[in-house]
């Protein structure tokens, strides 16, 4: 991926969406030109040239698609993003992108990690010319056409097996159901693929298979018949293998299938790098460590890229590249107070607030909890590493990450058209999942948490319609988008689907952009209505219920494994005579420091909620009151070294006071708990402010 810097215009009268833009842009090294005048930008345009420009909805002199429209004459080459405050009809979509030559149209609310992602697949494309979108499906077709074409003979091979299987068993059913199943996917793919001779032939096969079966046994003369049928697509099938237009089926011509020399159905498990999930490594530095950890993940459907650095260059590389986690070897870094601080500066990098983070230790070699709670590691990997356990806790990371990349899981049977969709989301910045058995997706949605189910209809041993039944019943997975895709197109198929509990329906063969289009506004939605519903806006944390949901999940887990954790009421100390003396955009101010700064320490996984006005919470999962105590006790410091500036440029710190409370020793509920903590807050108070309480006296 090249990284050179690149000049981007950014034009937009929203100064927090500008801002933000900016410096997601800045932090990966381009230089940028800001305005939110479209005239003063057209100028800018003429005297430069630029390699983007970013419009927004609305400008001080004109709108954003009025601008767009202007734009295209003046700046020739530039690839143009739309950020779109919604999502628009088709027409204005066909417009932006066809007429005005609109790259990419995002939406907001925007993710800087997402929106970096997608700016920079952009960036590093070459071709300016082609629309994005058709280009994209272009390449990614041709791809999946040249895997499938490798892979053909093999699955023709199996079918003619089975046709001569059914010959010697004429009443054994399922051979017609695996052949018809085999036809399906033969459909489908050939389909997407734009082989429309191969595809109507296998249609064929398949509806007829269809047919031929009932309550069990198989009609007769159903072989014969299915012999014919898959002749003609056989003679189909050796056109596309040789790249040529298929013959005219001769007549009563008997088939030769050497089968021979067939290759075996390829399970391609490759797929596009931008669709992996991306881990620092933080060891020697050395790519030979690079190049192991990478080699023993290389099983295995979860497709995870190592990247190698050096304490040195970690943090450069943390903040230009969208990253799922981080491991830091602390064999190389004996410093512990060293290792704490990188930890921390990564955190602090844009868009890394909630990076989850593991420690690879030797066992003689623990850091302090405190250190650890504080610092948030979420895991600790015992060197020298087992190959199982690097993938384990890779994993473990991946799942307690929260609000990082869209994660989509696709479950479908014919991995051709998987690797179409991992490539095509992948691009996106997406995070796919593929399972191919859709028997094990209960456990693939535990271990991947997906914000969005990629669904076939029609799979071996249990369909698409049932397993999003299985789904919707847990209450876990209600909200999840789920969408179909299936060469099903009959109106019952239909309904069954938005029956079954889907929330949309995709015909196959799927046009990817189409597809890529669904996907995201489902995730948009789905995202939008998650955080309004649950978070805070001025300092991005959970509202006061969305933290008791999440709370809760941590008693359940607590009794079932004989654990402890622990939860703070913080409390700003005389917040309203900072509001009074510094102003209340001041204070506005302190808060959202405050909870940048809560985000950012702490593991992942545990949870941080603005209980109301100037109180916080904090759960920390699994931890003892004395750890917590200690970790709050860096934090308070941490807090008071931090100047704030009021509206007038003065200069003001501030403190706060916290409650503890610790489960099971505190109470067994979380109310229970939570009052303990605002007395122990309370005493807090009383006793001077300033200091954490964790028995009923304050001492
Ligand atoms: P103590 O040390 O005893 O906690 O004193 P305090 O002044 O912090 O406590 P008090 O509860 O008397 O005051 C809290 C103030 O916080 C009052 C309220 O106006 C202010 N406040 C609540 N929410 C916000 C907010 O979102 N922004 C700002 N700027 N102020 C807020
Ligand atoms: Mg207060
Ligand atoms: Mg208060």
């Amino acid at each position: 991926m090249g990284k050179s810097s690149k000049t981007i215009l950014i034009a937009d009268a929203d100064e927090q969406t500008a801002s933000m833009i900016s410096s997601t842009l800045e932090s990966r090294a381009h230089s940028i030109k800001r305005t939110s005048d479209g005239h003063a930008a057209i100028d800018y345009c003429k005297q430069q040239s630029f390699d983007m420009v970013v419009v927004g909805e609305q400008l001080s002199d004109i709108d954003g698609i009025g601008f767009i429209a202007k734009l295209k004459s003046a700046c020739q080459g530039a690839k143009i993003v739309f950020i779109s405050n919604q999502w628009r009809a088709a027409e204005i979509y066909q417009l932006l992108t066809k007429e005005y030559g609109v790259a990419l149209v995002v939406h907001r609310p925007i993710k800087p990690l997402f929106l970096g992602a997608q700016l920079d697949g952009l960036l590093n494309q070459s071709s300016i010319d082609l629309n994005v979108g058709q280009e994209l499906e272009r390449q990614a077709v041709a791809a999946m056409s040249e895997r499938f074409r490798e892979g053909l003979p093999g699955r023709m091979a199996v079918l003619s097996d089975l046709v001569v299987l059914g010959r010697e068993q004429p009443n054994n059913v399922a051979f017609v159901k695996e052949a018809q199943r085999l036809a399906h996917n033969l459909k489908g793919t050939s389909g997407t693929c734009g082989m429309s001779d191969l595809a109507g032939a296998a249609l064929r096969l398949e509806k007829f298979l269809a047919l031929a079966h009932q309550d069990g046994t198989v009609k007769p003369g159903t072989w014969d018949k299915a012999g014919e049928l898959f002749d003609s697509l056989h003679l189909c099938a050796e056109a596309v293998v040789h790249n040529t237009a298929p013959a005219v089926r001769p007549s009563n011509t008997a088939l030769a299938t050497d089968t021979s020399s067939a290759t075996p159905i390829s399970v391609t498990q490759s797929c596009d790098e931008s669709a992996m999930a991306k881990v620092l490594f933080i060891g020697s530095g050395d790519n030979g460590d690079e190049h192991e950890h990478q080699r023993s993940l290389a099983s295995g459907n979860f497709p995870i890229k190592i990247i190698a650095s050096s304490a040195a260059e970690a943090v450069e590389k943390a903040s230009h590249t969208a990253l799922d986690a981080v491991l830091i070897d602390i064999n190389f870094h004996d410093d512990e107070s060293a290792t704490a601080d990188l930890a921390r500066e990564i955190r602090g990098t844009t868009g890394n607030e909630s990076l989850p983070l593991g420690f690879i230790t030797q066992s003689a070699h623990l850091p302090d909890r405190i250190t650890a709670a504080h610092t948030g590691a979420s895991l600790f990997l015992n060197s020298p590493l087992e190959p199982d356990a690097l993938k384990d806790g890779i994993e473990y990371l991946l799942a307690v990450r929260q609000g990082g990349r869209p994660r989509v899981l696709i479950v479908d049977d014919d991995p051709d058209f998987a690797t179409l969709i991992i490539e095509t989301l992948g691009h996106e910045g997406m995070l796919v999942r593929y399972v191919s058995d859709p028997t094990v997706v209960m456990q693939a949605m535990e271990a991947f948490v997906p914000d969005l189910v990629l669904l076939d209809v029609m799979m071996p041993t249990v369909s698409g319609f049932e397993v999003c039944r299985l789904l919707r019943a847990a209450p876990r997975w209600q909200d999840t988008p789920i969408l179909f895709l299936t060469g099903e197109t009959e109106l019952d198929a239909r309904l069954a689907a938005f029956d079954a509990g889907g929330d949309d329906y995709l015909p196959k063969p799927v046009a990817t952009v189409e597809l890529l289009t669904r996907v995201k506004v489902r995730l948009d939605r789905a995202r939008l209505l998650r955080e309004r519903a649950d978070k805070d806006m001025l300092t991005g944390l959970l509202l006061r219920r969305a933290f008791m949901e999440q709370a809760k999940s941590l008693i359940g887990e607590a009794v079932r494994h004989g654990l402890a954790f622990t939860i703070a009421l913080l409390d700003v100390d005389k917040f309203k005579s900072i509001n009074d003396t510094y102003g209340h955009l001041a204070g506005d101010r302190v808060l959202a420091h405050f909870g940048q700064l809560l985000k950012r320490r702490f593991r992942v996984e545990d949870i941080r909620g603005r209980w109301g006005g100037e109180e916080f919470i904090v759960a920390l999962r699994h931890e003892s009151q004395r750890t917590t105590e200690g970790a709050l006790a860096r934090f308070l410091e941490e807090l008071r070294g931090v100047r704030f500036e009021g509206d007038h440029g003065e200069k003001f710190g501030v403190t706060f006071t916290a409650g503890l409370a610790t489960f099971p020793d505190d109470g067994d509920t979380l109310e229970a708990l939570v009052k303990v903590a605002d007395e122990r807050l309370y005493a807090g108070k009383e006793a001077g402010r300033d200091r954490i309480v964790v028995a009923n006296r304050a001492s």
